[in-house]
């Protein structure tokens, strides 16, 4: 049996990692940060018999002296490094602690697994934020990066301390630049949710209307649950490498709110510009959706679309599910538990 340490097991892409690494038969461990409702985030969906078969390590990634014991003590064959202060928006107003937890603690992880556990495999969660304004369309393991916030940054030093690990010590240390992957599991302050909960709330008269930043924005939008296979295949791949996991394919937010609303049975029209531009509901005339400036970015990352070709060729990793169903899926689950 492969054992498996999981940071940020309790976060969108832990749920759906632990759900894949359970059926495929892995001894899972995660670590868990010590809360006052002794919550399990994500994890409290799982069913009680996939809970019962994990082992849950409480303590901070920051903490160097709890990683290096945790990795010495579990030794295990795959570390997936998904813990991180995941919030671009939030990384502009705490950069500090954003740099603490995602540098900080990445050199925790791989300075732990270097003293005491040399054999583990490393997956760290990169992302597409490297790419930022973007050089090059589309975006791809080669094109030059240029992060756009604190966070981007951050996992920039994160991105360059797994390669540099890897080429100086002989450590399996890969990159997974993975471009945005959203699910019914994502957290209620990113876009797409943020969206799909307002939408149900909205249908159901308990909302009134949805505030928004930057409607213009682009981006390559895929489900949670088809990256963590991706994530899976990178660390089965024979040689440590790092691979851009994407659908090649780019919406506005302005899309994903039109499509949200459509699977509720609601159809939007926008009338006005910029800061003044509403969403109406076409039959009622109502104001549905408005701009907010509180939610622009002091910095913005305009475009991303990516190109998973060399995860394709290599890996066989292709997304299975496209925008339309993403985005269904999330309407219909955040509908459901409104309901
Ligand atoms: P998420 O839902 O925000 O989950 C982040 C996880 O990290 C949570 O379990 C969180 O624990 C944990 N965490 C944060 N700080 C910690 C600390 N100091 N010590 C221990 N655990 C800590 O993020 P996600 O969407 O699943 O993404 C997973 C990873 O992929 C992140 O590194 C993210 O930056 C990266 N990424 C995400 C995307 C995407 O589109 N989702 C794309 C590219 C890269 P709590 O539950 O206690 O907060
Ligand atoms: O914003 C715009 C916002 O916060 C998407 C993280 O998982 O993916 C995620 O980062 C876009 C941005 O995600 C609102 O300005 C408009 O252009 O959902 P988001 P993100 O910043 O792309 C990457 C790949 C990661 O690695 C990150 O960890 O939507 N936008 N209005 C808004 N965004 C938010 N959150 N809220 C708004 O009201």
């Amino acid at each position: 049996m492969k054992i498996a340490l999981i940071t940020g097991i309790t976060g969108q892409d832990g749920y759906f990692l632990t759900k894949l690494l359970l059926e495929k038969n892995y001894e899972i461990h995660g670590i868990v940060r010590r809360n006052s409702q002794n919550s399990l985030g994500n994890l409290d969906y799982l069913t009680n018999s996939e809970k019962e078969k994990l082992n849950i390590h409480w303590g901070d990634i920051t903490d160097n002296l709890f990683m290096d014991s945790i990795i010495k003590k579990i030794k295990p064959d795959e570390v997936y490094h998904l813990a991180a202060q995941s919030f671009v928006g939030f990384s502009f107003e705490n950069p500090k602690f954003t740099y603490d937890v995602n540098i900080g603690g990445t050199l925790n992880v791989v300075n732990a697994v270097k003293e005491y556990s040399s054999d583990s495999k490393v997956y760290f969660a990169a992302t597409s934020e490297l790419f930022g304004k973007v050089q090059e369309i589309p975006q791809k393991e080669t094109t030059s990066f240029y992060p756009r916030s604190p966070y981007g940054v951050s996992k920039l030093a994160g991105f360059w301390t797994i390669k540099n690990y890897r080429e100086s010590y002989d450590l399996f240390m890969s990159n997974g630049i993975l471009f945005n992957h959203e699910s019914e599991m994502r957290g209620p302050e990113f876009v797409t949710r943020k969206i799909t909960l307002s939408v149900a709330k909205i249908s159901k008269g308990i909302q009134e209307c949805l505030e928004l930043g930057n409607l213009d924005a682009k981006r390559d939008w895929g489900y949670a649950k088809d990256y963590v296979e991706g994530m899976w295949k990178i660390l089965q791949h024979d040689e440590a490498d790092d691979f851009v996991l994407s659908t090649n394919e780019t919406y506005t937010v302005r899309n994903f709110v039109e499509l949200a609303f459509k699977f509720a049975g609601i159809n939007i029209m926008w009338e006005g510009c910029g800061i003044n531009e509403v969403g109406k509901d076409s039959k009622s005339g109502k104001i549905l959706v408005k701009v907010n400036p509180a939610f622009f970015r002091p910095a913005e990352v305009e475009l991303l679309i990516g190109d998973h070709s060399k995860a394709k060729s290599i890996l066989g990793w292709e997304p299975k599910t496209k925008f339309e169903e993403l985005v269904e899926i999330m309407v219909k689950k955040d509908l459901e538990r409104i309901n």
